[in-house]
């Protein structure tokens, strides 16, 4: 058997034991308590299906908002999983998830699922989920325009290493002046202009923030709309506050771009859509602020290739994440090998976005079976050229990949 025969086997084993580091996601440290969803009825009532669900429901809007969790977790179970095939990638993430917890929804219905779940202890499920999924350390979003997690943080709470902050801040750039009037409730001597006191506080503020709950790097999403540069407060506050923070932080700045909010608000947190984004902001921002470090994702397909292109040209920008409605294991696999094409090992190929814990199971397993069929085509076509790796520097990609050379990007 030559080791071209052995490959694959070679490279699935070293990408499914390598530990990510999941460098986006909306979960948060335990000590958080409610704030950190986990469950089957979370699983259910994730945003992904609830979109899914109402296209197999004739339930009016207001009558499934009005229900409880428990309730709205049985309609999607309904509508996706016993009335049709659960072919979607989001339904066969519970399905994938389920099993790997040693459950199956085949012979258990959610009542006993749902049972079993009210059986398990919240850190002996985290630690198991953590190791199930591989993953080392969970980025969180973490946004002090949030009332709720504001008041976690105020209380100071013991934090679990795995678990980093990163610093979300789309009301500061995008909801401007509104969020000024919040700023100055808080304590910061903002008016609305882009005037020095303004800038100076807006950066204590953000200073602030950062060192209080030890953020790893600031982050924003981003309409199609977006432009830079503009005679807009988003680009006073970027080029005046934000990117000097950073700076000052030594962090990288990420970009989500391609995001527009409540294109149907009648879906609440299901209802946002996708539009193609100008990376002519990115290429000028790229080129404008050589000392800032931008990690980019990009929701709309249409600007993957861009993307990648953009990131030949500058060093300073680091493409990151199969975002939302391109993590489908079509688009992982297109943008995926896009970027090892394009970019050798120097981009991070996914982040899982989870909001409920359980997720991350899915979220990597999926992800990780393409990444090392990807990885294995590439290398395949490496020893036809007659460069045959070797399992050591399999091991040094993967790493580099699975978070690595996020965190040279970062500084770290
Ligand atoms: O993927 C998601 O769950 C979206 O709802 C968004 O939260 C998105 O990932 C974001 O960070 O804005
Ligand atoms: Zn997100």
């Amino acid at each position: 058997m030559s080791s071209l025969d052995t490959l694959a086997p070679r490279v699935t084993r070293i990408v499914e034991s390598t530990p990510v580091q999941d460098i986006h996601t909306h979960l948060y440290d335990p000590s958080f308590g409610s704030l950190l969803l986990w469950g089957i009825d979370d699983q259910l009532v994730y945003h992904y299906l609830v979109s899914e669900a109402f296209r197999q429901m004739d339930l009016p809007f207001d009558r499934f908002w009005s229900t409880s969790k428990t309730e709205q977790a049985e309609y999607v179970w309904n509508a996706l999983f016993v009335e049709h095939s659960p072919v979607s990638e989001a339904c066969r993430g519970v399905l994938t998830t389920l099993r790997a917890l040693g459950l199956d929804p085949r012979r258990q219905d959610l009542g006993a699922i749902r049972r079993w779940y009210a059986e398990q202890r919240p850190e002996a499920f985290i630690d198991r989920v953590l190791q199930l999924a591989n993953v080392e350390r969970v980025f969180m979003t973490n946004s002090p325009f949030d009332d709720e997690e504001r008041a976690f943080w105020k209380a100071r709470p013991a934090r679990d290493p795995r678990f980093e902050a990163a610093l979300r801040i789309d009301p500061l750039l995008l909801s401007w002046p509104e969020s000024a009037e919040r700023l100055r409730r808080w304590g910061y001597a903002v008016g609305t202009e882009a005037s020095e006191g303004t800038v100076s506080e807006v950066r204590r503020f953000l200073a602030d923030w950062t060192r209080r709950i030890g953020s790893r790097y600031c982050m924003v999403s981003l309409p199609p709309t977006f432009r830079y540069p503009a005679d807009t407060a988003t680009t006073w506050l970027l080029e005046r506050a934000v990117l000097p923070h950073c700076r000052e932080f030594g962090q990288p700045f990420a970009m989500m771009m391609g995001v527009t909010r409540a294109v149907n608000p009648l879906l609440r947190m299901a209802g946002d859509g996708v539009g193609r984004s100008d990376l002519g902001a990115l290429q000028t921002l790229c080129a404008a602020h050589p000392e800032n470090r931008f990690l980019v994702t990009c929701l709309a397909r249409e600007n993957q290739h861009e993307l990648v292109v953009l990131a030949r040209k500058f060093r300073n920008l680091h493409p990151f994440g199969c975002w939302w409605f391109t993590n489908t294991p079509q688009l992982i696999e297109e943008i995926t090998t896009l970027r090892l094409e394009l970019l050798g090992t120097s981009f991070t190929p996914q982040h899982s976005d989870a909001r409920v814990l359980d997720q991350l199971i899915y979220k990597w397993h999926h992800s990780r079976e393409i990444l090392a069929d990807c990885l294995t085509r590439n290398y395949a076509r490496l020893a036809g050229s007659g460069w045959e790796v070797s399992d050591d520097e399999i091991r040094r990609d993967v790493r580099e990949l699975l978070g690595g050379g996020f965190h040279r990007f970062c500084g770290a």
